[in-house]
């Protein structure tokens, strides 16, 4: 407020307000103007990266403007706003998106040719933002997109990691983890350096009591890191809200070296308390899936919550109301256990800051949360040491203590019969070493738990968290099925599949209500229509091809059928199921007379994605890949017929080419274990069809489209729990066509047996944890049904088209409006502030 300029002089400000460019025009001049002064370049020494750079700040300058507006009508209107805490957001590349989503792509492409650039070369410049792993942080940016679309006052709140998901090269067959520096430039983040949180660590507690009597604890000493604000803006589509995403970046508190230190000649020192700050914002974890309970983890988490919050709590406590109204004014998501301790945190500021009762602090907070759980996996539950929490957050341990006790007080109340629920439920794992499991204290703390499809949320609601279920009621738990934004992985991974449908359906109405692709539905028929369709499958499909042929040197086939599995790679997705496959398939040509080889399918095996770089069964998968593509691609029996193509370091703006020219993607984990997925969505949103074990959305999938459009196969997830039984207790046979694939790797026929030997014995010695064996005869069997209606084109191209039409419910529009209803109880900001723009229709 003390900042703000008097009435009499903004008369100045508003004559001289900043509009960004409008036309062709101005975006030239806004390019040239910073390509030579913000740059200090000139028309004599601007490369392809020199134009990327001055494109995305003119686009930024206008993002900057109406993200200013945006939180000033925010402010204005002070209604309720919803938090979103993620310690990933994989937002992939910004330019094309913010050119789309303001709708000055055909500006900025007239321009740039005018200017001696080709648009698409421009776009190309930019490194991705990859702060996350896979599906979990893809899924907060394609909600970002979705909330600021569909105009809620809502913030992104993460970590500005130096280090995102490290680059992926493929080096004799084996991958090499190199750092991914993506800072280097970076157009569109705004640092922030006035707006600061000191964030503390370790020290101890000790206890008062203050003038009426009140027992208080002070949290004191200890080591103390700067957290510095990083606001990247989020572009919604076609309106003017823009809304923010903040990041933060670890600083030494003292925000300098210690130059007495380093005048004495003591230069390491000088720099250690720097460095050791700027450690925790320094790496992404690479892990999905899997809970590794390092320090450093903990205290990235910590450093994180703790920063939101404070900025959340000052912005609350601006406007003076009372606290039992901050449950009206904010909602705070979790994504996954990993921000659980913003409910701690939240608690100690209630009580120990601000002085309220314990009872009256937890009912905010409860009523404050949601949590949304990822994962069924039990290596996945996040568990941290009662001894390292103790030692890092003395105040929070107590706190999670006294969570405990009372909330067991409650269930010892309302079960007292039952004398193994306490130890079941309790937050306190009573192990060696004691653990704190997040998940429950996520539950504890939360008014919502929600899992991310049909099945997923069934799931949790009757294996891991069965007991809270009968504690709290069953309406405390509901699901909030995944979906995917259609404006980048439509309208701009796909766009003349867009154009098409938009010229179909009345314009791009479907990019805002997604349900009007039903409309496709009409033209199925279309001969014109569908030639076009099939064009630019095929187009799509070419573009890969040469994308290959670039990357790889391998030459494919855009005729042949194009199959596609690109995701991290895990055992429960299994990657290897689909490569025995592929070897079944090679083994089988092989076997046949070139005659008979004339009636077969051709076919591309795509792989794509990353393994922890600790994961030593994942990465023997990646080698198996590559080395079968070794042998079946140069294989002169084979030819055209079948190749195997592994293409390194898959992320996001690469999927933007691979996924719309898929034929059939493979989304074929073990049934029980994908809590959803949302490649497949899409996949099947860009014209491919699945094949698909019945799990996650695959099941949502399925009854949306019609049986008939996917290729199902597999056991089901209620019986996958007898068959891992009888692997273990009964006799477990290998299927004989699998034995032959096993046979053919030991035999060397793709280099080294030994390579490859643990995935072998995993299967057939080890219990075949993931079921490949007994799902491995369905699978083969479903491939020859692909490979039957893929010959049938023009059947083919009707279940295409029919699947597009009724994607409509897998837009995250439609995921976060449930939210936003069931969940934030939030309402979209509409209408004029002070700002003076209409925002939404
Ligand atoms: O979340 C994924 C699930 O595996 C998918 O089924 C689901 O579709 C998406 C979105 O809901 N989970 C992850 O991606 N999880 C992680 O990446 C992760 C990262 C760190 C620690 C634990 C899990």
């Amino acid at each position: 407020v003390e900042a703000s300029i008097p009435e009499p002089q903004r008369e100045a400000w508003l004559k001289h307000q900043a509009g960004g460019f409008k036309d062709k025009d101005g975006f030239e001049k806004e390019v040239v103007r910073h390509v030579e002064t913000t740059l200090a370049r000139s028309m004599f020494n601007c490369d392809e990266s020199a134009a990327y750079s001055a494109t995305s700040l003119a686009f930024r300058d206008r993002l900057i403007l109406e993200w200013n507006r945006t939180q000033q009508r925010q402010t204005y209107a002070d209604s309720k706003r919803v938090y979103y805490l993620s310690l990933e957001f994989l937002m992939g590349r910004a330019l094309d998106n913010a050119m789309l989503n303001i709708g000055s792509k055909d500006i900025a492409k007239a321009g740039l040719t005018e200017l001696g650039f080709r648009i698409e070369d421009v776009i190309q410049q930019e490194h991705d933002a990859a702060l996350g792993n896979g599906g979990l942080g893809r899924l907060a940016a394609c909600f970002l997109d979705s909330l600021a679309s569909l105009n809620y006052p809502a913030w992104g709140y993460g970590l500005r990691y130096r280090y995102g998901i490290f680059k992926q090269e493929i080096i004799d067959g084996y991958q090499m983890e190199v750092p991914d520096y993506w800072l280097d430039f970076n157009p569109w983040e705004f640092p922030r350096h006035d707006v600061t949180v000191d964030i503390q660590f370790y020290g101890h507690v000790h206890k008062s009591t203050d003038a009426s009597g009140r027992a208080v604890s002070h949290w004191e000493c200890g080591e103390t890191v700067k957290a510095v604000a990083y606001d990247v803006p989020i572009p919604g589509y076609a309106t003017p809200t823009t809304n923010n995403l903040r990041l933060w970046s670890s600083k030494a508190a003292s925000g300098e070296f210690d130059f007495q230190k380093f005048n004495s000649g003591e230069y390491e020192s000088a720099v250690a308390e720097q460095q050791r700050a700027e450690t925790i914002s320094a790496v992404l974890y690479p892990n999905d899936n899997l809970d590794r309970g390092k320090e450093l983890r903990l205290k990235q988490q910590y450093f994180w919550v703790a920063a939101s919050l404070y900025d959340i709590v000052r912005r609350f406590k601006k406007a003076k109301r009372p606290w039992r109204e901050f449950p009206d004014q904010v909602a705070i998501q979790l994504n996954d256990t990993h921000p659980t301790l913003a409910i701690v945190e939240l608690q100690r500021i209630l009580v120990d800051l601000e002085g309220l009762d314990w009872d009256d602090a937890w009912n905010i907070v409860v009523q404050t949360f949601g949590y949304t759980n990822h994962t069924v996996l039990p290596e996945a539950l996040e568990k941290w040491p009662v001894g390292l929490v103790q030692h890092l957050l003395p105040r929070h341990l107590q706190i999670i203590y006294d969570i405990n006790l009372f909330f067991l007080q409650t269930v010892e109340r309302a079960f007292p019969k039952d004398r193994d629920l306490l130890p079941r439920v309790s937050i306190i794992e009573e192990s060696q070493p004691k653990m704190v499991r997040m998940a429950f204290l996520a539950i504890v703390g939360s008014h919502k738990v929600n899992g991310v499809a049909e099945l997923h949320s069934d799931l949790i609601k009757t294996t891991i968290f069965k007991d809270f279920v009968s504690i709290f009621g069953p309406d405390k738990f509901t699901n909030v099925t995944n979906g995917i934004t259609p404006r980048r992985w439509l309208h701009q991974a796909n766009p003349r599949l867009s154009a098409l449908i938009a010229a179909k359906t009345g314009g791009l109405g479907f990019l805002k209500d997604l349900t009007l692709l039903n409309k496709v539905e009409l033209y199925v028929n279309d001969k014109a229509f569908r030639k076009e369709w099939a064009d630019i499958k095929y187009a799509n499909k070419v573009r890969l091809a040469d994308y290959i042929k670039s990357t790889k040197g391998i030459t494919v086939n855009p005729a042949a059928l194009f199959d596609v599995q690109v995701k991290r790679i895990h055992e429960y997705k299994r990657q290897q199921l689909n490569i025995f496959g592929v070897i079944h398939r090679y083994l089988t040509l092989k076997a046949q007379t070139p005659e008979e080889r004339k009636k077969a399918l051709p076919r591309v095996s795509i792989f794509g994605g990353k393994a922890a770089p600790g994961y030593w069964m994942a990465k023997q998968i990646i080698h198996l890949i590559n080395q079968v593509g070794n042998v079946v691609n140069q294989d002169e029996d084979i030819g055209d017929l079948l190749k195997v193509v592994f293409l390194e370091d898959y992320n996001v703006s690469k999927a933007e080419i691979i996924v719309p020219a898929s034929d059939i993607s493979e989304h074929i984990s073990t049934a029980g274990t994908e809590a959803s997925g949302t490649s497949n969505m899409k996949f099947v949103l860009s014209g491919g069809l699945i094949i698909g074990t019945c799990d996650g959305a695959n099941i949502e999938i399925t009854r949306e489209i019609g049986e008939h459009n996917i290729f199902l196969f597999g056991t089901l997830a209620e019986d996958v729990e007898d068959l891992r039984h009888a692997h273990t207790y009964g006799t477990h046979t290998i299927d004989p066509d699998l034995a032959k694939v096993f046979e053919a790797i030991e035999q060397g026929t793709f280099g080294e047996p030994e390579n490859f030997a643990s995935l072998v014995t995993a299967v057939r010695d080890h219990g075949d944890y993931y079921l490949v064996s007994d799902d491995f005869h369905s699978y083969v069997e479903t491939h020859a049904l692909v490979d039957e209606a893929y010959r049938d084109q023009e059947e083919w191209v009707s279940k295409c088209i029919t699947s597009v039409a009724r994607m409509g419910f897998f837009s995250s529009d439609r995921c976060i409006n449930e939210y936003a209803e069931g969940i934030w109880n939030i309402e979209p900001l509409r209408g004029e502030g002070p700002g003076g723009l209409e925002a939404g229709e």
